[in-house]
């Protein structure tokens, strides 16, 4: 195919406008996210001043009640809901409205994740679920928060599995032509997703559940924290994937280039799938039960994931270098002065990525076997989290809200919106700068991570974490007080673009997606049984051995613990 036809093709299958119950479906995704979102930014406030020692919680509210609520809201329902929000919108505009088959099961998917949240929430709120949201076993809570659990991704399967139907629905309709660059990313990400989540749901269904209802005496924790990294891993990448998604489409849109390379973003994705998941040891660096020849092949794989990290921060420095020179920049860094820094949704999305850079360097850290051995279970892993997924990924899902609320309630994005928007990127760099560095220092230092307050029995190398500037806990509490007042004003910004007025006939509300020339792109990279093959083959070789022998010493079980 020539790159005019291909061109063509590809501008073809871009209709430029998503039908109405695609919308709706979309929205409610949205609003789901940030609803979790504003209950779990203030227990993140409540965090940060109880270990600061700076409030008491009522006898009735437990910390790690709240840490546990923080966790599952933030990390599971806001991302998950926000991404799908984006995969319905993204995949109705680019292949075309959902059929009625489609926007059904999607319905179902979303009404079964709302009641496992809804489950999981109460037995957080009620006290029965204090166990984080890694919920390591033996921890063990009500039994109902596992079933709640298993009901979310059971509901994220169905509506991943509407979502791959209408792409295979497209794909019948264009046989031979490989499918537009959104469509891919997301196919790509729900198969990563579908495949990762076997690993939770397998240690909830045969492990905690009978546990938890008195089926069985003992869990296999060794076992239990295999299966959860398993998934775990993967996780972070169902979260950044998205993100890169924004990165690969929208920013070029915004430059007003192309995407820089079709068939680079395809691998990079493809990449993704098959090394993001045989690499859960690395979390798991320092638990007993595991031979160390397992944990260093997949420290090797590990090293292999953060390759299509490595080309993604390439395409994105390739994109701002064409953009610049086009726009007159001279010199090795003259695009630099080219970009568009008043546009706040550009500005959020690279702000992102620059938190990605420490965020990335710190994984690489943490990867390493004899870092790993200093940093494992500190306050710097806390940082390291909140670099990635907290910024990198939070702040795209920020820069993102500000194209779709706008563009799925058909409200435009004001310029008062517009100006709190900017206060809110600014204000989440520096709380986040703030906070994350002073958790990665005090971790350094020693301090631990998953407790609450206390003095280490005023133990003298524990005093020391606590005074320099940065290696002090005020630090860490006033980084996360502007990183939840910044929070409250998403919600107001995301309120104001939910109920604004609607747009006139001259103005245009678009969600912006680069064109991606595939004509170049090997047709390889879009035969998913080669590359599920070959991501099995891979986990297989990284889990089979060490899980038979976790199996194998099964009888030493551990009864559960309700600590709280
Ligand atoms: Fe991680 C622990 C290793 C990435 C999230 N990670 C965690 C936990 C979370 C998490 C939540 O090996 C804690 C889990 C728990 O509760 O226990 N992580 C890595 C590695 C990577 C990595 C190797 N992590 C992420 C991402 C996350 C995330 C992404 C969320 C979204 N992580 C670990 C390890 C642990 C861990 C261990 C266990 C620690 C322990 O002991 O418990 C890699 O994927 C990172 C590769 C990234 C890069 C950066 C590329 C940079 C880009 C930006 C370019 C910038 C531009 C702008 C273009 C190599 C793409 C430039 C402009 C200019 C002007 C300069």
């Amino acid at each position: 195919m020539n790159t005019e036809t291909a061109l063509r093709d590809q501008k073809l299958t871009i209709t430029d406008s998503v039908a109405k119950p695609d919308r709706k479906l979309a929205l409610t995704n949205i609003n789901v996210a940030y609803a979790a979102f504003l209950v779990g930014t203030l227990c993140g406030l409540l965090q940060v001043f109880i270990r600061n020692d700076a409030i008491q919680l009522p006898a009735w509210l437990d910390y790690y009640q709240i840490l546990t609520a923080h966790g599952v809201l933030l990390a599971l329902v806001f991302t998950t809901y926000f991404i799908f929000g984006f995969f319905y919108t993204g995949m109705s505009k680019t292949l075309g409205s959902f059929s009625d088959n489609v926007r059904m099961t999607s319905w179902i998917g979303f009404f079964v994740m709302t009641l496992g949240t809804i489950i999981t929430v109460i037995m957080i709120v009620s006290g029965e679920a204090s166990v984080l949201y890694t919920f390591y076993a033996p921890l063990q809570a009500n039994g109902f928060f596992y079933i709640g659990l298993a009901l979310f991704v059971v509901g994220t399967w169905i509506s991943g599995f509407a979502l791959i139907g209408h792409y295979v629905s497209w794909k019948k309709r264009h046989k031979g032509s490989l499918s537009p660059l959104f469509a891919f990313m997301t196919v790509t990400t729900l198969i990563l997703w579908i495949i990762a989540c076997l690993g939770v749901v397998a240690t909830v269904l045969f492990q905690f559940i009978p546990l938890a209802f008195g089926w069985v005496d003992t869990i296999n924790v060794g076992l239990s924290r295999t299966l959860f990294w398993y998934f775990g891993h993967p996780l972070v990448y169902f979260w950044l994937l998205p993100a890169y998604m924004a990165w690969y489409l929208i920013v070029p849109k915004l430059l007003g280039v192309n995407v820089f390379s079709d068939s680079l973003a395809r691998l990079a994705f493809i990449l993704f799938l098959l090394f993001s998941i045989p690499v859960g040891f690395h979390h798991q660096a320092v638990d007993p039960g595991i031979d160390h020849f397992w944990k260093f092949l997949q420290t090797v794989l590990t090293f292999m994931v953060i390759i299509p990290s490595l080309m993604t921060a390439f395409s994105m420095f390739a994109v701002f270098e064409i953009s610049g020179r086009e726009k007159g920049g001279k010199g090795l860094f003259g695009w630099f002065t080219k970009l568009p820094w008043r546009d706040v949704r550009f500005l959020s999305l690279f702000l992102a990525m620059l938190f990605f850079i420490p965020g990335g360097i710190g994984g690489i850290i943490n990867a390493s076997f004899q870092l790993n051995e200093v940093v494992h279970n500190t306050l710097w892993v806390v940082g390291h989290f909140h670099i990635t997924v907290g910024a990198p990924v939070a702040m795209t899902f920020y820069g993102l809200t500000f194209w779709l609320v706008p563009y799925l309630t058909g409200r435009p994005f004001s310029r008062l919106a517009k100006k709190l928007a900017l206060i809110q990127v600014i204000t989440w760099s520096l709380g986040m700068f703030l906070m994350s560095t002073a958790q990665h220092v005090l971790g350094l230092l020693g301090a631990p991570r998953r407790t609450a307050f206390t003095e280490y029995g005023g133990h003298e190398a524990a005093l020391t974490w606590f005074d320099g500037i940065f290696s002090n806990h005020v630090t860490m509490a006033v980084g996360g007080t502007i990183l939840f007042l910044s929070a409250m004003l998403l919600i107001v910004i995301v309120v104001i673009s939910l109920v604004g007025p609607k747009a006139t006939e001259e103005e245009i509300v678009e969600f912006p997606l680069a064109e991606s020339d595939p004509s170049s792109t090997p047709k390889l990279l879009e035969k998913w049984w080669v590359w599920i093959g070959i991501a099995a083959f891979l986990i297989i070789a990284a889990y089979a051995i060490p899980i038979a022998e976790l199996l194998h010493h099964m009888e030493s079980g551990s009864r559960g613990f309700r600590t709280w």
